[in-house]
């Protein structure tokens, strides 16, 4: 079952292209800001693994003379696309206009060659400052309406990214792969019903690469449960790197946040039916202390759903 995907990263120059790609190959090391980037030449290559899958992003360099070197030689750049990803730096105000001429030429491509691409566009450099700014969020709405209007044939999904919200980044190239299969939506199934049964916060399946397979979310969080929730989802990410290392013994790990939750990372092992192989993938759970054993009882149920579940797309 394994397949090569080939997904395009585009957007104007300085929209971000680069920054999201090395931001999400960097995900363990917060505190790091991303390193000066260069405008990237012509195409970077960025190789990685999804549930067995190789995906490879082309990163095109969105300088002007590329665009025009793209749409010189669109066979090259656009032919066999599975998926794109176009960002908008949306704090470019300035050049909206430009950056829907480039997506236009694109999708026109897209047309001409009866490739129905999947699109996710990206409303990036949404910093957490603007995140209550009245303009933007109606920049972004109008934006939408506008694209949903041109384009009334593709499958677009919008999104809002910063690279100073790395959670943001994660969802952004999950959601794009989960396209790759119906599985995932059975997941997301199963991820509800037991949301509900643990009662608890949330619950998201990450890959070994910190990709989210799927995720689902308590609709009644408060405000500041919110960042204990999202500082913890980050701590998550950090140790399931760290459980992946020869030197971590456990496949379990509990940890205390505030508010009297609590946060449980557990690493499942999935072996595949057809090879000798097993897999990682990591549970995250934030869970109200006070429900633990309950939720411990029921957890072995659902790690046997899941496993029954994932077995298929892992062999
Ligand atoms: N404020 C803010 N700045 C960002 C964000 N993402 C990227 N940047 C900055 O935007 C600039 C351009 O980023 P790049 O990733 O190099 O842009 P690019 O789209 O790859 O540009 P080309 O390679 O020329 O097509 C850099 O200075 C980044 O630090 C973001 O989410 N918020
Ligand atoms: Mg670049």
């Amino acid at each position: 079952m394994e397949e090569f995907y080939k997904v395009i990263i585009a957007g104007l120059d300085n929209a971000g292209k680069t920054s999201i790609l090395t931001a999400l190959d960097k995900k363990y090391d917060f505190d790091k800001e991303i390193v000066s980037l260069r405008p990237t030449i012509r195409v970077e290559y960025h190789a990685t693994e999804f549930l067995r899958n190789k995906i490879v992003f082309w990163d095109l360099g969105g300088q002007e003379k590329y665009r025009k070197l793209y749409q010189e030689k669109q066979e090259i750049y656009f032919a066999n696309t599975d998926l794109m990803v176009y960002i908008i730096d949306i704090q470019d105000t300035k050049r909206l206009e430009m950056a829907l001429a480039y997506l236009d030429m694109i999708l026109q491509n897209f047309r001409k060659n009866k490739m129905d691409v999947p699109l996710i566009i990206s409303f990036h450099k949404y910093d957490p400052e603007f995140r209550e700014n009245e303009g933007m969020i109606k920049q972004v709405e109008d934006l939408k309406e506008i694209i949903l209007k041109k384009y009334p044939s593709f499958k677009i999904l919008f999104q809002q990214t910063s690279i100073f919200d790395i959670i943001s980044i994660v969802q952004l190239i999950s959601y794009g792969l989960s396209i790759f299969d119906d599985k995932f939506f059975a997941l997301s199934e199963l991820l509800e019903t037991y949301l509900k049964e643990f009662n608890c916060t949330s619950l998201i399946v990450f890959d070994k690469n910190a990709i989210i397979i799927s995720e689902y979310y308590n609709e009644f969080i408060e405000p500041d449960i919110y960042i204990e929730l999202i500082e913890s989802i980050k701590n998550h990410l950090f140790l399931l790197k760290r459980m992946l290392e020869e030197s971590y013994e456990a496949d379990y790990n509990f940890s205390n946040v505030g508010k009297n939750l609590l946060s449980y990372l557990h690493r499942v092992k999935i072996a595949s039916i057809s090879s000798q192989s097993e897999t990682s993938l990591f549970i995250s759970v934030i869970i109200k202390e006070t429900l633990k054993d309950e939720f411990l009882e029921k957890f072995t149920d659902f790690l046997n759903e899941i496993k029954t579940l994932l077995r298929p797309l892992l062999s």
